[in-house]
């Protein structure tokens, strides 16, 4: 009942990628002496998956499941927010990576490729991207098939070029 799931095979990075996650694997040692995490909830409408750790947690809001998913110290910081109604409403499906992180300011070259959308498959109708990322979606799985305009925050993805409410099968970040 209203359970998530999504595929934790569906993410690719590049760039900076490797960067972030070797330095996630240098904390790692740290945040092995810190308390046990609480454990994650894996069950609600608003789902968080991190595109590094490919951790996904979903709860009752998008600040629980964040919270929920962040490792000991090392809060993530959130790419990009999909949700199912216009205006920012409705359930969310949220990416983050471990740590401070800031998109660069040239599109290329892309900074991360989500290859599906899991359970969000044709269904996000507004947008909101942070720390300067902007997204470019895409009607086929893996980056293929028409694409949109790069977007940073729409209310309503139908007035973008095309009509992109209910649209989306993958995405870049950049
Ligand atoms: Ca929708
Ligand atoms: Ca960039």
């Amino acid at each position: 009942m209203g359970k998530l799931k999504e595929n934790l095979n569906g993410t690719t990075g590049r760039g900076r990628l490797l960067a972030v996650a070797m330095s996630f694997v240098a904390a790692a040692g740290v945040i092995a002496l810190a308390p046990t995490a609480a454990q994650a909830e894996t069950t609600g409408e608003h789902c968080v998956l991190d595109v590094v750790t490919e951790e996904l947690t979903c709860a009752d809001s998008p600040e629980a499941a964040l919270a929920a998913n962040s490792q000991g110290l090392l809060a993530d910081t959130v790419l990009v927010r999909f949700y199912d109604q216009t205006n920012y409403e409705g359930a969310t499906s949220t990416r983050s990576v471990p740590g401070s992180y800031t998109c660069s300011a040239a599109y290329t070259p892309v900074e991360y490729t989500i290859t599906n959308m899991g359970s969000f498959n044709n269904k996000p109708s507004s947008v909101h991207t942070y720390s300067s990322c902007e997204v470019k979606l895409f009607d086929n799985s893996s980056a293929t098939g028409t694409s949109s305009t790069w977007i940073d925050n729409l209310a309503n993805r139908d007035t973008a070029a095309g009509g992109w409410s209910n649209r989306t099968s993958s995405y870049q970040i950049s």
